[in-house]
C-alpha cells in the first residue's frame, strides 16, 4: 500500500504546484488601443481588468468620433490565431468598405458583447452604448465571463480584440452584413478596432 500512497501524495503535491502557478499576480490588466475602421474618425482606449483576489472582472472602454447611433462592441477571438484589426487590404470586394464580414479573418467572431451584462455571450442590444462618444463601464463575476467566453474556464484577453460597429453612412448594398443578423449594415458596419495586449 505504501508504494501506493507516495504516488498519489506526489500527485497532490502537482496540483498545488500548478494551482499556484495559475495564480499569478493578483490583478490582470490588459489594454486595447482603438483606431478608426472605414474612415470613421472614431478613436479610443479601452481597459480590462481580471482581480484574481476579488474573482471579479472590469471593463472600461472609452471612445469618441463617432456617429450619434447604437454601438454594438464586442471581444473577438480569432481562436488560434492572434486577433488583429482589418486594413484596406481586407476590402475583398473593393467597395471602399471592410464590413464586418470582411474582417473576420482578422480579427475572428464575437466572443463576448460588452453590454451591460458581460456575464453571458448572449448580446443585449439594447445594453449596448449610443452617441457620439462611449463611456462604457461594467464588471462580472470572473466565473461567469469565463463561462461565456467558453475558455475552459481559463481567462487570458492577450491576443483578442475589440470591434466597435455602427455608423449613420449611407452604405451601399456591396457593405455585408452578419448573415442572419436581422441587423442594417449601418448598424454591423466596423468603426474603431483595437487588439488586447496584456500590460
Ligand atoms: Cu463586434
Amino acid at each position: 500500500m505504501r508504494s501506493l500512497r507516495i504516488p498519489a501524495v506526489a500527485v497532490l503535491a502537482a496540483a498545488f504546484a500548478m494551482a499556484g502557478c495559475d495564480n499569478g499576480p493578483n490583478t490582470r490588466t490588459y489594454t486595447a488601443d482603438l483606431s478608426a475602421l472605414n474612415g470613421s474618425g472614431a478613436s479610443g482606449v479601452a481597459t480590462i481588468t481580471v482581480d484574481n483576489e476579488s474573482n471579479v472582472v472590469s471593463v472600461s472602454l472609452t471612445a469618441s468620433g463617432l456617429d450619434d447611433t447604437i454601438h454594438a462592441q464586442h471581444v473577438h477571438s480569432a481562436g488560434s490565431i492572434i486577433s488583429s484589426c482589418p486594413t484596406a487590404a481586407d476590402d475583398a470586394n473593393s467597395d471602399g468598405y471592410v464590413d464586418v464580414v470582411e474582417g473576420l479573418p482578422k480579427y475572428g467572431p464575437i466572443i463576448l458583447p460588452l453590454d451591460n451584462d458581460i456575464s453571458g455571450a448572449d448580446a443585449n442590444v439594447s445594453g449596448f452604448p449610443t452617441g457620439t462618444s462611449i463611456d462604457y463601464t461594467t464588471s462580472a463575476p470572473r466565473a461567469d465571463v469565463a463561462d461565456a467566453v467558453d475558455n475552459d474556464g481559463f481567462l487570458d484577453f492577450q491576443d483578442w480584440a475589440i470591434v466597435v460597429h455602427g455608423t449613420t453612412e449611407d452604405l451601399p448594398s456591396t457593405v455585408a452584413t452578419l448573415p442572419g443578423s436581422g441587423l442594417s449594415n449601418q448598424v454591423t458596419l466596423p468603426v474603431a478596432c483595437g487588439a488586447i495586449r496584456f500590460q
